[in-house]
């Protein structure tokens, strides 16, 4: 492995820092830049920061009195994955088994592996608000300038590797110590994304472990680190991620607790633009190389509109799907997609999952453990 002659990622540019932001700064300042921003002290007057400011026990019996006992996502694996929660090496699988129980139960085993020497790797990523409401009342941020559901994400020394959600973010750290490594979108080919469909998190992630780069097989990386940053943020401290950065987090403490709030701030269609990715890969990836060309350029004309207004000679109300969207025809395209996209299975399960899609699909949790939306 080569790990010489290139910035590591503690030795990144620093992401700009902000004080005393209120909710004018976050939308004219922050916003606007469309880059990560840390926002120091945002939420040091939070009593779950407080609580963990005290002691490992406080913050344990701040959320055992709030937590209504229902069981959520827990990623446990040996110590010998050095907390990174990854693929493993043979890449059928990923290095973690998973597992369900109480945010609080996860803090008390983390709390009895606390002095030893190799603890397994724990993590509860993104477990809702909605499962401590009374928590969820007390640690609140205005800056976004309406309620935002909160997600808590508790582990010991555990590191998220690289990966984009499709939500925008401010994550807040209320305990311990939290290393971010964020690069920018336009860094996917540097960055050597694994399968979509198999992630640690759910969301696309870089086969290139942060902390130990091999430059051998992955040698863009560099370019990808030269257009890196990094923060370092202590509780009470928050960052704002932008939709599709890149970032890396590695938890630093033997307990540490994370709050973020994903939420949308841009306007966006009724359906998910990863979904019509892997429509695309379904539909078009196979066809000739002339005939993609074709679809691409489609593509740019209806979907991008590179040149404007697709369809400026109809009428407003004779534009069909590609005039604003209403209700109907949003159900209209559903129902069409849905039939072109199970036609080809087996009777039983096409009957299914029609039914199954043009009812309930599935909920967003279930989808969604890193805003997959
Ligand atoms: O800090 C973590 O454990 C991961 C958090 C994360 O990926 C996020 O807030 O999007």
């Amino acid at each position: 492995m080569v790990t010489t002659g290139f910035l590591g990622h503690t030795e990144l540019p620093r992401t700009l820092e902000w004080r005393n932001v209120d909710r004018e700064t976050f939308l004219n300042e922050i916003i606007p830049r469309d880059r990560p921003a840390v926002m120091k002290g945002l939420v040091a007057h939070w009593p779950v920061v407080r609580a963990a400011t005290q002691s490992s026990q406080a913050l344990y019996d701040y959320i055992r009195a709030y937590d209504l006992g229902h069981p959520t996502e827990t990623f446990i694996a040996p110590a010998d994955i050095k907390g990174v929660f990854f693929y493993r090496d043979d890449m059928r699988g990923l290095n973690f088994e998973r597992t369900r129980q109480p945010l609080h139960a996860t803090i008390a085993t983390i709390l009895a592996h606390r002095d030893h020497p190799n603890p397994p790797a724990i993590w509860a990523p993104a477990a809702s608000g909605n499962d401590l409401p009374q928590f969820s009342r007390e640690n609140t941020i205005e800056i976004l300038g309406k309620p935002v559901l909160p997600r808590l994400w508790a582990g010991n020394a555990i590191t998220a590797p690289t990966h984009y959600d499709m939500s925008d973010n401010v994550a807040c750290v209320a305990a311990g110590h939290r290393r971010f490594t964020f690069f920018p979108p336009e860094q996917l080919l540097n960055l050597y994304i694994g399968p979509l469909d198999l992630a640690p998190g759910g969301m696309p992630t870089s086969m290139v472990k942060v902390s130990a780069p091999d430059l051998e097989r992955y040698p863009k990386y560099v370019e990808a680190l030269a257009a890196a940053e990094t923060a370092e943020l202590e509780p009470g401290d928050a960052v704002y991620i932008p939709s599709y950065w890149w970032h890396n987090v590695e938890s630093l403490d033997p307990l540490n607790l994370l709050v973020n709030f994903w939420w949308i701030q841009s306007s966006r269609g009724p359906a998910s633009p990863f979904a019509a990715l892997a429509l695309g890969l379904l539909s078009i990836t196979a066809l000739p190389a002339s005939r993609r060309e074709i679809w691409r350029r489609m593509f740019d004309h209806y979907v991008f509109q590179t040149g404007g207004d697709p369809v400026p000679y109809l009428p407003p109300d004779r534009r069909g799907m590609l005039g604003p969207m209403n209700p109907m025809l949003e159900n209209y395209m559903r129902t069409q997609l849905v039939r072109s996209i199970t036609s080809s299975l087996p009777a039983a399960m096409r009957e299914q999952m029609q039914r199954w899609m043009m009812t309930a699909g599935p909920s967003v949790d279930s989808e969604q453990a890193y805003g997959n939306d």
